[in-house]
């Protein structure tokens, strides 16, 4: 299903299509990382066979995680340690792939979605294909109070974004997703933190984008520990969302 962005107020903002990608456009798999020796071994090996390039960006990590990934021949770069937004933010100057595809280094996501997300940019139908979790299934947002304020707080801002742009998405947050690098390049997102996939969104709908879902299952993180704290960081998300709505 593509969904188009609608004639809101900043309707005139909207640019003109973008052109179509080379036949042999080429697939950058970014994995943001931040301590995840214990698995980022497994992720790169699975993203492999869909991948022209594999782009760690690290955030400071203490453990081996840099090491591991660069004897797995990935190409790994550094983040000055601001948060997982600013990782991503530098894999869009960074990668040589026309299309980019971020994943967790968790072991959240399965790394056999990817022709999925890619295929609806490759044709030309979309700009920004997001894995959806809603349509999916998830592990990960179900059971603890942090998991309620999570799945409660991504359901809000979806509807407020889905009323705003007059669209019907049903997942604003996972990381899980593929993007033309030349709307990355174009979308001026400031995120350093992991509010830049809602940001990612919203300025790709205020741009024209399409934006497509596909379904995809979130399984629990397989190793190493959740780095983000949504309870201290819920102001982030709001302010977020207040800036980048009206
Ligand atoms: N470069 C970088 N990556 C990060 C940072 N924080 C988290 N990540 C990575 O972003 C992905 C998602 O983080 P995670 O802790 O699993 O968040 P959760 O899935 O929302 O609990 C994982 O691959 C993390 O290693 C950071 O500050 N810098
Ligand atoms: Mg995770």
């Amino acid at each position: 299903m593509t969904i188009s962005a609608d004639s809101g107020p900043r309707a005139a903002r909207r640019r003109a299509p973008w052109p179509p990608l080379p036949a042999d456009a080429g697939v950058t798999v970014v994995i943001p990382t931040r301590n995840e020796e214990g698995g980022i071994a497994r992720i790169i090996d699975a993203v492999r066979p869909h991948a022209t390039e594999i782009l760690v960006v690290d955030g400071r990590s203490t453990d081996r995680t840099r090491e591991i990934a660069a004897a797995r021949r990935a190409r790994v770069i550094e983040d000055t340690g601001r948060g997982k937004g600013e990782a991503l933010r530098l894999s869009f100057t960074e990668a040589r792939g026309d299309i980019l595809v971020f994943i967790d280094a968790d072991g959240s996501h399965d790394p056999g979605d990817i022709p999925r997300l890619v295929e609806p940019i490759r044709l030309g139908e979309a700009e920004l294909v997001i894995a959806s979790r809603t349509r999916g299934g998830s592990d990960e947002l179900h059971g603890t109070a942090e998991q309620l304020l999570r799945y409660v707080g991504s359901q809000l801002i979806m509807l407020a974004i889905n009323y705003r742009w007059r669209v019907h998405l049903t997942d604003s947050q996972n990381g899980y997703r593929a993007l033309r690098r030349d709307v990355a390049l174009a979308l001026n997102l400031t995120s350093n933190l992991t509010t830049i996939e809602q940001e990612m969104l919203m300025k790709a709908l205020r741009l024209g984008c399409r934006v497509e879902e596909v379904p995809s299952h979130e399984f629990e993180r397989q190793w190493g520990v959740s780095k983000v704290r949504v309870w201290r960081l819920w102001w982030a998300y709001l302010w977020s969302l207040f800036r980048n709505l009206f």
